[in-house]
C-alpha cells in the first residue's frame, strides 16, 4: 500500500489470523497501512530498523501483536515516538494472560495503548489508530463515524 499511515506489526506469521482484522478495519476506514512480521528475540535488528525508522517513513502509529512474553509492543515503543497500540495475542498455554500482563504492564515512561486479547483487541486497536488521525482529517473523521453509525445500525432491536 502506497504511503502508509499505519504501522501493523506481529511476532510471527502465526499472529496474522489475529492481526489481520486490524489490517481489515483499516481497509474499511480507507486508512493507508502496512503489515510486517517483527520479532524482539527472533529478529532483533529487523524491530531496531522497524522502529528507529517508522516516523520518518511517515507512519503516524504503530500496532503491534504479540504472544506469550510479548516484549514486541514495549521495545517498539522504547524506540519511536510514535503512539504504540499493543494486541495481547491469544496464546494456547495461558489464553493471553500472558501476553496481556507483558503489554499492559509498562513502567511509567514509556507507554503502551494496550487493548484487549485477540481479535476484539486487533479492532479496537484499528479503530484507535484511526480515531487518532481523524483529529487531522476531515474526511476520515467523516468515514469513521459512517462506520460506527452503520455498526448502529446493524444491530437488531430483537435477539431472533
Ligand atoms: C511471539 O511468540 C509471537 O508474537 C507469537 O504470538 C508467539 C508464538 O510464535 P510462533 O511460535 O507461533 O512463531 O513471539
Amino acid at each position: 500500500m502506497a504511503d502508509p499511515k499505519i504501522g501493523i506489526i506481529m511476532g510471527s506469521t502465526s499472529d496474522w489470523e489475529t492481526m489481520r482484522h486490524a489490517a481489515e478495519t483499516l481497509d474499511a476506514l480507507g486508512v493507508p497501512h502496512e503489515a510486517r512480521v517483527v520479532s524482539a528475540h527472533r529478529t532483533p535488528q529487523r524491530l531496531y530498523d522497524y522502529a528507529h525508522e517508522a516516523k520518518g517513513r511517515g507512519l503516524k502509529a504503530i500496532i503491534a501483536g504479540a504472544g506469550g512474553a510479548a516484549h514486541l509492543p514495549g521495545m517498539a515503543a522504547s524506540m519511536t515516538e510514535l503512539p504504540v497500540l499493543g494486541v495481547p495475542i491469544e496464546s494456547k498455554a495461558l489464553k493471553g494472560m500472558d501476553s496481556l500482563l507483558s503489554i499492559v504492564q509498562m513502567p511509567a515512561g514509556i507507554p503502551v495503548g494496550t487493548l484487549a486479547i485477540g481479535k476484539a483487541g486487533a479492532i479496537n486497536a484499528a479503530l484507535l489508530a484511526a480515531a487518532m488521525l481523524a483529529n487531522g482529517d476531515d474526511a476520515l473523521a467523516a468515514r469513521l463515524a459512517a462506520w460506527r453509525a452503520q455498526q448502529t445500525e446493524a444491530v437488531p432491536e430483537l435477539p431472533e
